[in-house]
């Protein structure tokens, strides 16, 4: 069918402006949500574009600016967005990539790409949801510009002057219109993530500058690791003590699947495998995993059996999870069409990576495992430790549930439980101490607030066995009223048996409350995850100061910002006042708990959201682990987040 060039145009057009509409309409949609996560899952849709253009092998540089005034740029040596006219939309093609959904430009099946993988929404969506959008595109030995406001185009494309370079560079002010909460950039979120990439491609070098930070040394960071996921490997593994003096290294091809991975045996007791497909961290797992956990444990098996090192008269039987305890590891794939499923879309789905995956790992390992006799002897006798341990820890499962099947209601006893039973309405309250506890018992709304009072420090789970943890009184009261069991084996842990969808932690607001509450987010991280995941986890912020003023006013601060701003507006009202600083929650009577920190109307309580899986595992084992000194230097330059921003 034959149309008119000029109605082509429009019709295109308007196409253009409807989906992008749609995207500032319900921008959820998109980009999950409006928040924090929203927010910096911006930068990824652009730096995803750049990863695709380093993984075509024409980009090995990324620099990443946080402007004072609110804006990003995103530049690469890429070959920049193509600017020459689309056969079809006659627009040009930049415009096509910035404008329409979907348009990454990229038909070509044969190449590995990130962008569109995840989410499919590309950098249309970023232009779409940006109060303003500029892109500046080195190419053809010209400079090309163009700009949009809320996604429509402000400026035509335009060139400026010439250039010898190639690059991509985007700068955008994320609108607040959309981002209602915040547009802030956390140099952290987007450091932790520029860290992983740097790792994941050991030819690019990544560099980030934070122009609103006037401390030279925190103002920027360079990423480049040529040792790529080894060296992840080893950094993940920094605050633990390695078996082996080196990361074991395999890589290899088969049906244009190229794996790699990097594998390390270390003195503790979880396992820490981080999966990646293009880049993208498989947090579900998937089948390049199951194709590496069978190579695994059929080598070290096989190994065993060969050697003699397993008695086959042992009555042990050991099973798949006890090859990977104290095994830190980084799986990388790339796959050319991914398939992704599961809730949040990172479960590899393509059956033909299993295989490749398995073949390339079983036969690298047995290599291995033949030329290191020493370290596979050591690596097996763990595995046997770990077999026992779990054997004991069964027991002591079989335990905790004969003893709540007992007791009166199969409760604890320090359990103050609510009354309904409808676990999407019930919260449990997590206290430090008794005389807290109490306060709490007599402050909330007994019809759906639980209470369990702590009684001082919970077992540090970074350096515990499991059959150890399970026999630690606090934490078999949390297991018991939580409901839903521990560990990792489905038949451990079931979500379905959880008891309260909102698990509060309440602790003081000095050095013994952050410890006791990093101890319980480190215990349900390691050995109920899916409660951090689902987001059923939270942090409780009872307030620092209480000014008491005549006529018996009573303002609560949580911060000196305001405790200071509250002292100024009594002072300016000729007000006589009292101000006193919460020692402890103790200190509070149950009216004044419940106002400031249990009240659903008026209290705030901090979800505990995992951002980046190997960052979170990172700060745990620093928090946790062996060494005092690089848990003091963590502590002091992360004082801001430490506990929070995991
Ligand atoms: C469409 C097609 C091509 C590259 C890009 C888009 C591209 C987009 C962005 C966004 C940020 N940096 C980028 N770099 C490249 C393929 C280019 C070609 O075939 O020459």
């Amino acid at each position: 069918m034959a149309k008119n060039k000029s109605s082509d145009y429009k019709a295109s057009n308007i196409q253009v402006l409807e989906g992008l509409e749609a995207v500032r309409k319900r921008p959820s949609m998109y980009i999950g949500d409006t928040g924090q996560r929203g927010l910096h899952h911006l930068i990824n849709e652009v730096v995803d574009n750049s990863i695709d253009e380093a993984l075509a092998g024409y980009c090995d540089y990324l620099k990443i600016i946080i402007h004072e005034d609110g804006y990003l740029t995103v530049k690469d040596n890429g070959r920049g967005i193509p600017v020459d006219e689309h056969p079809k939309l006659k627009l040009p093609a930049v415009e096509v990539v910035l404008t329409k959904l979907h348009a990454g430009g990229k038909f070509d099946k044969n190449t590995y790409k990130v962008s569109g993988g995840l989410h499919g929404v590309g950098v249309s969506c970023v232009n779409a949801l940006s109060a303003s959008f500029y892109a500046e595109i080195h190419r053809d030995g010209e400079i090309h510009v163009m700009e949009f406001q809320k996604g429509r185009t402000v400026t035509q494309l335009k060139s400026v002057g010439k250039t010898k370079e190639t690059g991509t560079i985007i700068k955008f002010k994320p609108d607040p219109e959309i981002f209602t909460q915040s547009t802030e950039f956390k140099f952290d979120i987007i450091a932790d993530r520029m860290r992983e990439l740097a790792f994941l491609n050991p030819e690019i070098t990544i560099d980030i500058l934070d122009e609103r930070e006037e401390d030279e040394e925190l103002r920027e960071k360079t990423f480049h690791y040529a040792g790529g996921v080894k060296d992840f490997v080893r950094f993940l593994d920094e605050n633990r003590e390695p078996m082996m003096n080196e990361p074991i290294y395999i890589s290899g091809e088969v049906d244009m699947v190229p794996v790699e991975l990097a594998l390390q045996y270390n003195n503790s007791y979880t396992e820490n495998i981080f999966s990646y497909v293009n880049n993208i961290n498989t947090r579900e797992g998937g089948t390049h995993i199951s194709g590496f956990r069978r190579a695994l444990t059929r080598c070290l098996k096989s190994y065993a059996e060969k050697n003699n090192i397993i008695k086959s008269n042992s009555k042990i039987t050991i099973s798949g999870e006890d090859f990977r305890e104290g095994l830190t590891g980084v799986l990388s794939v790339k796959v050319p069409e991914p398939q992704f499923e599961g809730q949040t879309k990172t479960k590899l789905g393509n059956s033909e990576v299993q295989s490749a995956v398995e073949i390339v790992v079983y036969e690298k390992l047995n290599e291995y495992l033949e030329q290191n006799p020493k370290i596979a002897k050591k690596v097996l006798e763990k595995v046997v430790l770990a077999a026992e341990a779990r054997e004991a820890a069964r027991k002591a499962r079989q335990l905790i549930q004969r003893k709540s099947a007992m007791g009166g209601g199969g409760l604890p006893g320090k359990l103050a439980d609510c009354s309904i039973n409808d676990p999407e309405h019930c919260e449990i309250y997590l206290v430090e101490g008794d005389s807290a506890g109490g306060s709490a018992k007599m402050g909330r709304n007994r019809s759906f607030q639980a209470i369990l009072p702590l009684r001082g420090k919970i077992l540090n789970v970074e350096k515990a066995k499991i059959n150890k943890i399970l026999e630690n009184k606090e934490i078999q009261a949390m297991i018991t009223a939580l409901g839903a069991g521990v560990g990792h084996g489905e038949e451990d842990f079931d979500l379905e048996k959880l008891r309260y969808h909102k698990i509060i932690v309440m602790t003081d607001a000095d050095v013994d409350g952050s410890h006791i509450r990093t101890l319980l987010l480190t215990f349900f991280y390691r050995y109920m995850q899916p409660l951090i995941e689902k987001g059923y986890v939270y942090i409780a912020t009872p307030p620092l100061y209480r000014i008491t003023a005549s006529r018996g006013q009573i303002d609560y601060a949580w911060d000196d910002d305001t405790r200071d701003k509250i002292i100024r507006d009594l002072r300016k009202s000729n007000k006589k006042f009292d101000v006193s600083r919460y020692k402890g929650l103790g200190e509070m009577n149950p009216d004044q708990l419940w106002e400031t920190t249990m009240d659903p109307e008026t209290r705030t309580l901090q979800q505990v959201t995992v951002e980046n899986a190997a960052a979170a595992d990172k700060m745990f084992s620093t928090l946790m682990g062996g060494d005092v000194e690089p848990r003091r230097e963590f502590i002091e330059r992360n004082a801001k987040y430490a506990t929070l921003d995991i």
